[in-house]
C-alpha cells in the first residue's frame, strides 16, 4: 500500500534547503495544487534570487529565472504572452517581494495582472546570510541589527497583505502560515484558491506564507515555528485580506 507519494510536479532533485526551513513545505503545496488542477503542461513558474533560487530544479513545469525583485514583471510578460494556455506563478521571499521587488509587485497588483504570487515572509534575508528584511519585526536581532531592529533607525515591517489591500486592482490577498498542520492544511486551500482564480479570469491573487529561517534566526527548528506562533502571527495576523470575488457575490 502506497502511504506517502511526492507530487508529480515536483522532481527528484534533492532539495537544499536547511534543517527546519520551510520553502520545502511550501514547495510541496504548490506542487500538489499544480497537480490537483491538471496544469502541469502548461505552468510557468518565475524564481526569485533567495534561498529559493533554485525552484526551477525541484518543479517539473517550466520555470524562468528572474532578477532579484523583478519576478511579477517577468510573470506578467509571460502571462500576457498566452493568457489562455500559461499558468504563471512567481516564488518569491520578502527581500525579494517587499524590498527590492515593491514597485513591481504594487503595479501589478494595482494593475490586476492575472497572475498567482506566492510570497515566503520568513522576516529575513536568508540566502545572503541573515540580513534585516523589510518584514523583520521591531526588536528583532538579526546580522545587520546586532541589538534589535530599531523602527526609529530603520522604520516599521511592511505588511504587504494589509499595504495591497488599498489598491482596487488586487483580486485576493491572504496570509497563512505553515508552522503547524492545521495551518498547512489552510496554507494549501489558500495556494488553490489563487490559481483558481487564475483559471477563472480573477487576477492577482497573492498568498502571504509567513515561514521560518531557523539557520538565520539561531533556533531550533522547533523553536523556529513556535516562533512564527508567538511572534510573528500577532503582528502579521493571518486571514484573507481581500476577496474581490467573494465580496462582490454577498452585495
Ligand atoms: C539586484 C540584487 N541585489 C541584491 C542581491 C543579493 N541578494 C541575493 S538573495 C538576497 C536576499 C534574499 O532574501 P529573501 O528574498 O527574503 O529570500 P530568502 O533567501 O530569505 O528565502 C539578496 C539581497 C541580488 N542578488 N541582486
Amino acid at each position: 500500500m502506497t502511504v506517502f507519494e511526492k507530487p508529480h510536479a515536483m522532481t527528484d532533485v534533492p532539495l537544499h534547503y536547511c534543517p527546519g526551513c520551510t520553502h520545502g513545505i511550501v514547495h510541496r503545496l504548490v506542487a500538489e495544487v499544480i497537480d490537483e488542477l491538471g496544469i502541469e503542461g502548461r505552468t510557468i513558474g518565475i524564481a526569485p534570487v533567495g534561498c529559493a533560487v533554485m525552484a526551477y530544479d525541484y518543479f517539473n513545469c517550466d520555470m524562468i529565472e528572474a532578477a532579484h525583485g523583478r519576478a511579477p514583471a517577468v510573470a506578467t510578460g509571460v502571462k500576457r504572452a498566452d493568457p489562455e494556455n500559461h499558468v504563471v506563478f512567481t516564488y518569491q521571499g520578502d527581500g525579494d517581494l517587499a524590498s527590492i521587488g515593491t514597485a513591481e509587485t504594487v503595479h501589478a497588483a494595482a494593475r490586476n495582472e492575472n497572475i498567482t504570487v506566492i510570497f515566503i515572509n520568513n522576516a529575513i534575508y536568508g540566502m545572503t546570510g541573515g540580513q534585516m528584511a523589510p518584514t523583520s519585526l521591531p526588536g528583532q536581532v538579526t546580522q545587520t541589527s546586532p541589538y534589535g531592529r530599531d523602527p526609529k533607525l530603520c522604520g516599521y515591517p511592511v505588511k504587504i497583505c494589509e499595504m495591497l489591500s488599498m489598491l482596487d486592482g488586487a483580486e485576493y490577498l491572504e496570509r497563512v502560515a505553515v508552522n503547524n498542520v492545521a495551518n498547512i492544511r489552510k496554507a494549501k486551500k489558500a495556494i488553490k484558491k489563487a490559481f483558481q482564480n487564475q483559471l477563472d479570469g480573477k487576477g492577482f491573487s497573492l498568498v502571504e506564507v509567513l515561514s521560518s529561517c531557523p539557520t538565520n534566526w539561531g533556533m531550533t527548528p522547533q523553536k523556529a515555528l513556535q516562533w512564527i506562533d508567538e511572534k510573528m502571527i500577532p503582528y502579521y495576523p493571518l486571514g484573507v485580506y481581500k476577496d474581490r470575488s467573494a465580496a462582490k457575490e454577498e452585495a
